[in-house]
């Protein structure tokens, strides 16, 4: 039987810095997935293709066996907590999770003496683990989007997200209080794929990891 590989990727930056990636590695997809709204791409390696979904979903079908290899942001692998090897960190998209709250609130504040906070954050799981280690009592508020606006209406004392230039925290008058976690995007793959397709994996992480090592030399 011929062995074959589907690789998960998310539009934008993960796509974005990824695509360029593989085809160092010797994998490129026959049509742009950037300008595509086609959701599997074939590419020049006859048992490999590509399928493009929400970023959030990435763990999801490379723990389940839907794709054998994923890209995906360390936040989103820490949230979604599941069974999967994290293979290779490709260093992009990088950022940092951190808890940040309104300037003013800030210029008093001490993280030591913090015992109730209600937290506004798409990264429910991750916000829990974080304070419940601290010993920090945590009404958290689910949050799909825009969680900078949370503390600026009165929905949330803090919030829990991503931070790369902080121009987004500058513009809603937020400051980073703590610093949870440096993020950037690995490769990921499925167990069972691991031992069942072991060669194609091998020799397909072991050409993505070249093309990184080309990249940062
Ligand atoms: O867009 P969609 O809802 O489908 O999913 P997504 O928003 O999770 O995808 P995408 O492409 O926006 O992000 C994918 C991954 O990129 C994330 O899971 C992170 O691992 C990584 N990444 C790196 C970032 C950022 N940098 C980043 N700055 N993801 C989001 N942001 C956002 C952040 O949430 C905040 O709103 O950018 C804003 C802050 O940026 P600065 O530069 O203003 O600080
Ligand atoms: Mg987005």
């Amino acid at each position: 039987m011929t062995e074959s590989l589907t690789i998960a990727l998310s539009k934008g930056r993960i796509l974005d810095d990824t695509l360029p990636l593989l085809a160092a590695a010797g994998i490129e997809p026959l049509d742009d997935p950037r300008k595509s709204r086609k959701l599997i791409f074939d590419t020049n390696q006859p048992n490999i293709k590509l399928v493009i979904i929400r970023a959030a979903d990435v763990p999801t079908f490379v723990e389940f066996g839907a794709a054998d290899l994923g890209v995906a942001g360390k936040d989103v692998l820490m949230e979604h907590d599941g069974d999967l090897f994290e293979l290779l960190d490709l260093g992009i998209a990088r950022c940092r999770l951190m808890v940040a709250e309104p300037a003013d609130i800030a210029a008093n504040d001490d993280p030591a003496n913090w015992s109730r906070l209600r937290i506004a954050t798409k990264y429910v799981k991750i916000a829990r683990r974080f304070f419940a280690a601290k010993g920090i009592q945590t009404e958290i508020i689910k949050l799909y989007g825009s969680m900078e606006l949370a503390p600026l209406v009165g929905l949330a004392d803090r919030i829990v997200d991503l931070v790369d230039t902080g121009n987004t925290l500058r513009a809603n008058n937020l400051v980073e209080i703590e610093h949870i976690a440096d993020i950037s995007s690995w490769l990921v793959g499925n167990t069972a794929s691991m031992k069942l397709k072991h060669e194609l994996m091998q020799s397909t992480i072991a050409a993505v990891a070249t093309a990184l090592e080309a990249t940062n030399e």
